[in-house]
């Protein structure tokens, strides 16, 4: 313990003359029960005992330190999703890409340095799938309170969460053991209450009570592992103002549809008759894979309302609304004010294109599996199905440790097909690899995503770790280079986390100017589980401070097991 106090001592010397203040959080990660659906007593993994997990609440530009402990019997790490830690991959958190896993009665420092987020964002597990109970959300003040681009009145904080009947660790092990589909969540929950449409949950509905003519900004967090959501209120429009710690222009829409991963910060005013209303979340399924097709409800009920009335359910898109969900994210657009501009790359150094693919591997020799025809489930980007090494990559990088992971990701797809077409003819195998894309410091960059028909295709939501990027295009089937004429380069928006429609392709832009071991993966849990993940290696610049910072002394010890 004093080690620790010693190393946050030194910390806010180092720490105090930067912009903004120094706030402290303590975590400590533990199996605790609790009630939830018809159980009363399985222990979860979650944070100081709370489900969802505490809140992180900080200005722009101050600096957070948390110090994370494990008292839980494996070993976890903990991501602070959306925040740039610019120069300072140490704290990020992915396992084996950044660090080795907390063990089991040690702690980590980790410092998060907020820069230019400002919005609502959030923090999970990055190790196997404990992100499903270990989550909670950052929310990033303007530095003077009152000066948001727009006006509420009140604020609320909305975490869906998607909940498993069984510890989660056994069923991604097993899963990734028989090649099988993992077991599907039972459950989806905001801030914790399954509400009335599940058993045993009746009576414990989150609700939001409101007061006529007042406004309110919701800030919702999808901390779902597999799959994308619908989100409404019965019978009030919403206004979706900011998405991924970053503003929007005000956007008018009766529905969300918000993907793993994604934040999003939305104005409702309570202008109708007073009553009570459900608000929704309903899943997007775009897929032949298996899906949990539950809802959750919560209520948003006027002051003074009759708590026997029955709520008015909202009308959402069906669950395989296709072009609902395309045309709620096309609207999207970055606020790019005088106070918030927009600094889209137009001189593109660095052009990639990643496919992106749902996979099968053929089962090894005397191996029964149980994934499609008796092979294994796979994903890939690039036809390259990503394999963890069992050290950290950033630590092999600062030491210049060979033989851990390959340089060779290519910045094309390997074959050329049509992609979105009829794939039947062709093996649906990856090459298992761990290979990561190098990228010059200050390059301009340019991913193009495109998704493809192999496997159960569907939507994916990509998300990098170390930046936000504007997303400047997307439509359905093969990118063609005659869109780029047809580019948003003015106002798209910059956000973590986009969906990347099924069958189709997305195109996103970003200045390497963070240098540093940056993870960009698929946020459905199964299809990162499966490999759909790769690491950009962002090289250091020639001046002081465009270099990566050194490692803290208490990183997690990376010992092979
Ligand atoms: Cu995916």
């Amino acid at each position: 313990m004093v080690t620790f106090l010693g190393l946050a001592v030194t910390a806010t010397l180092l720490f105090c003359m930067a912009q903004g203040e120094v706030l402290f959080y303590d975590f400590v990660v533990n199996e605790t029960p609790i009630e939830m659906l018809c159980e009363t007593n399985r222990s979860v993994m979650i944070v100081n005992g709370l489900f969802p997990g505490p809140e992180i609440r900080a200005h722009k530009g101050d600096t957070i330190h948390v110090n994370v402990t494990n008292l839980g019997p494996y070993g976890i790490t903990i991501h602070w999703h959306g925040v740039r830690q610019i120069r300072y991959p140490w704290s990020d958190g992915p396992e084996y890409i950044t660090q080795c896993p907390i063990p089991t009665n040690s702690s980590f420092l980790q410092k998060i340095k907020l820069t230019e987020e400002e919005g609502t964002l959030w923090w999970h597990a990055h190790s196997d799938w404990s992100r499903a109970t270990i989550h909670g959300p950052i929310i990033i003040l303007p530095v003077n309170d009152t000066n948001y681009p727009y006006e509420f009145d009140v604020q609320h904080t909305i975490v869906l969460s998607e909940w498993y009947a069984r510890d989660t660790k056994d069923i991604i092990d097993e899963a990734l053991e028989s090649g099988g589909d993992p077991d599907l969540s039972v459950a989806y929950t905001i801030n914790g209450q399954p509400g009335d449409s599940y058993p045993c949950s009746n009576g414990s509905a989150y609700n939001i009570t409101v007061v006529q003519g007042k406004t309110y900004l919701l800030r919702i967090i999808h901390s779902g592992l597999n799959e994308e959501m619908f989100f409404g209120i019965a019978e009030h429009n919403l206004t979706v103002v900011g998405m991924d710690g970053a503003y929007l222009k005000p956007l008018n829409t009766e529905y969300l549809m918000i993907s793993p991963g994604q934040t999003m910060d939305v104005l409702v005013t309570a202008n109708q008759t007073p009553g009570r209303y459900y608000m929704v979340f309903s899943p997007f399924v775009d897929t032949t894979a298996p899906s949990n097709e539950n809802v959750t409800r919560g209520i948003f009920q006027y002051s003074g309302s009759n708590s026997s009335e029955t709520p008015l359910l909202p009308e959402l898109p069906g669950f395989t609304n296709k072009s609902d969900a395309g045309n709620f994210t096309i609207q999207l657009k970055s606020l790019n004010s005088e106070e918030h501009p927009s600094t889209v790359p137009t001189n593109i150094t660095r052009n990639i294109t990643i496919t992106v693919s749902v996979n099968q591997q053929p089962c090894p020799a005397n191996q029964t599996c149980s994934g499609p025809d008796g092979s294994m489930h796979s994903a890939s980007l690039n036809n390259i199905s990503f394999s963890a090494p069992s050290i950290s990559i950033l630590q092999a990088y600062y030491n210049n440790l060979q033989g851990v992971y390959n340089t060779t990701f290519p910045d094309e797809p390997p074959f050329v097909f049509d992609y979105t077409g009829n794939v039947s003819a062709l093996g649906e195998a990856a090459n298992v690899s761990t290979e990561v894309l190098m990228i010059n410091y200050n390059e301009e960059v340019e991913i193009r995503f495109q998704g493809t028909n192999l496997g159960a295709a569907e939507n994916h939501p990509m998300h990098l770790h170390g930046y936000s990027f504007y997303v400047v295009g997307m439509g359905d089937g093969n990118f063609s280079d005659s869109y780029v004429s047809d580019y948003n380069t003015v106002d798209p928006p910059y956000i973590n986390t986009v969906g990347l429609p099924k069958n189709g392709w997305t195109a996103i832009r970003f200045k390497a100017d963070n240098p540093g071991v940056w993870f960009m993966h698929c946020h459905l849990e199964r299809h990162a589980s499966w490999g759909m993940d790769t690491v950009l290696i962002v090289g250091d610049g020639k001046k002081r401070h465009q270099k990566v910072h050194p490692p803290p002394r208490d990183m997690p010890p990376c010992t092979v097991s």
